[in-house]
């Protein structure tokens, strides 16, 4: 078969020493970190929206990238068109899983028979790429933002019809993620929300949204889908109020309707900053409950209020995310990169450019926090933090072995506490710093 990205080589990996814009510089795949190979750490999926369908449109300008990969666009060909591209740019960049939505497959009929149809006869053609090849799908989701029918929610729509149409993509987006061997399934509510409450019922609305999840799960798991459903929390855009607001939010509404034991959380990057939270902080919160699934790996643009959806470059963040990724021993999804070109970077080259740019952030994000991990400081540093925790009045209340009483009576025979230690941000920052840079 003709290449379709005919001057570009499979990238290898050169060292932090090499120019050439089409090699790796940090990302090594069988270098051991901390016990395991850098991909089993690092499992990186493609976006098919972003990688594939989106050319730069925006609510300016039409496409400024040509997706159409040699085919007409609208048609099977085309659809088949992208699987061909996916599978070489996946091949070509060693990146060993795929993301998808339903209509970023096939072109959406009128008729949802139609689209369904559609969406057995590409996806009996992505299992026959699969084959011979160690790519797999890492999740699967339906659209349920898109379609007009959409406008109020899918879920917590105000049409019990809508409701329907929402709960039949969820199906065959189910059916097709098992058919690809997908390790889990997304919820990311787009238009899950409101924009005045003058016309909204949020009880209503909430507990529809929860039945949608819980029928998801039982006709997942009565056709063998054993992977993890998760929740993709965005406190804004396209709604003005969100209800998976951040991980935190999402956590609590899950445990609210039973819903904790099959779910996880799909922190994306861009999503946390747009709550108000650094990335680092939606990742702690959902691994100290258990609950880190999986990662849309981007980065936003701290002065653009929207999702802006970059390729993550800035490595701080990245050393943080990954700090956190070894600290709660891994995800069981992967790094979805939901992350686009700017509008500018049009060519085939700027896709894989923005790939290296990715995978290499990430990359050398695992090497420097696992030097942090090593380095032991910063946990030496918050153990001795808490010490007075270890023994004595603070053990105690540890183990719940005292009373309201006795410690205000401890507190009366010491008359005033002494200060309780420095904080040492700045000399932590400075350990950071020297992990970098140094
Ligand atoms: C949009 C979301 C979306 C989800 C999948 O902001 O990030 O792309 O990842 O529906
Ligand atoms: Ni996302
Ligand atoms: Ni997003």
């Amino acid at each position: 078969m003709k290449e379709i990205f005919e001057n570009i080589p499979v990238i290898p990996y050169e060292g932090p020493q090499s120019k050439n814009p089409l090699a790796f510089k940090f990302y090594d795949a069988d270098r051991i970190v901390m016990g395991k190979p850098m991909k089993e750490h690092l499992p990186f999926a493609m976006a098919w929206w972003h990688n594939l369908c989106a050319g730069g449109t925006d609510m300016f300008g039409r496409d400024t990238a040509d997706k159409s990969f040699g085919a007409e666009k609208g048609t099977m060909e085309h659809a088949k068109a992208k699987v061909d591209a996916g599978f070489e740019f996946m091949k070509k960049l060693g990146v060993k899983y795929f993301c998808f939505h339903d209509v970023d497959l096939v072109p959406e009929a009128d008729d949802i028979k139609e689209t369904n149809r559609r969406l057995d006869e590409i996806s009996d053609y992505i299992l026959e790429k699969m084959q011979g090849t160690d790519i797999k799908c890492l999740w699967g989701t339906a659209n349920m933002f898109g379609n007009p029918r959409f406008m109020n929610g899918a879920g917590s729509s105000n049409s019990a019809d809508v409701f329907c149409f929402a709960a039949a993509q969820v199906k065959k987006a189910l059916d097709i993620t098992v058919k690809l061997g997908g390790r889990g399934y997304v919820f990311w509510g787009g238009r899950e929300g409101y924009e005045t409450l003058l016309n909204t019922d949020v009880k209503f609305e909430q507990e529809n949204i929860a039945k949608l999840m819980h029928l998801a799960v039982d006709y997942g798991r009565s056709i063998g889908f054993t992977g993890d459903f998760y929740i993709e929390p965005k406190p804004k855009e396209p709604m003005k109020h969100q209800y998976d607001f951040d991980a935190a939010t999402a956590i609590g509404f899950l445990r609210q309707y039973g819903l904790d034991k099959d779910f996880k959380m799909n922190i994306e990057a861009n999503h946390a900053t747009l709550a108000g939270h650094t990335f680092q902080h939606d990742l702690r919160i959902s691994a100290i409950n258990g609950m880190l699934g999986s990662i849309d790996a981007n980065q936003g643009d701290l002065l653009l209020g929207w999702d802006t959806d970059e390729f993550p470059f800035n490595v701080y963040d990245a050393t943080m995310c990954m700090y956190e990724v070894l600290k709660a021993g891994g995800l069981t999804g992967g790094f979805n990169f939901d992350s686009k070109t700017r509008r500018p970077s049009y060519t085939m080259e700027d896709m894989f450019h923005a790939y290296v740019l990715g995978m290499d952030t990430f990359a050398l994000g695992l090497l420097k926090a696992a030097e942090l991990i090593e380095d032991g400081r910063i946990d030496a540093f918050i153990k001795d933090r808490y010490a007075s925790y270890q023994t004595g009045i603070g053990a105690k209340i540890r183990s719940g072995e005292t009373t309201l009483k006795e410690l205000a009576a401890y507190a009366d025979s010491l008359g005033a506490p002494a200060l309780p230690g420095s904080g040492r941000q700045e000399y932590l920052e400075s350990i950071v710093n020297q992990i970098l840079f140094g």
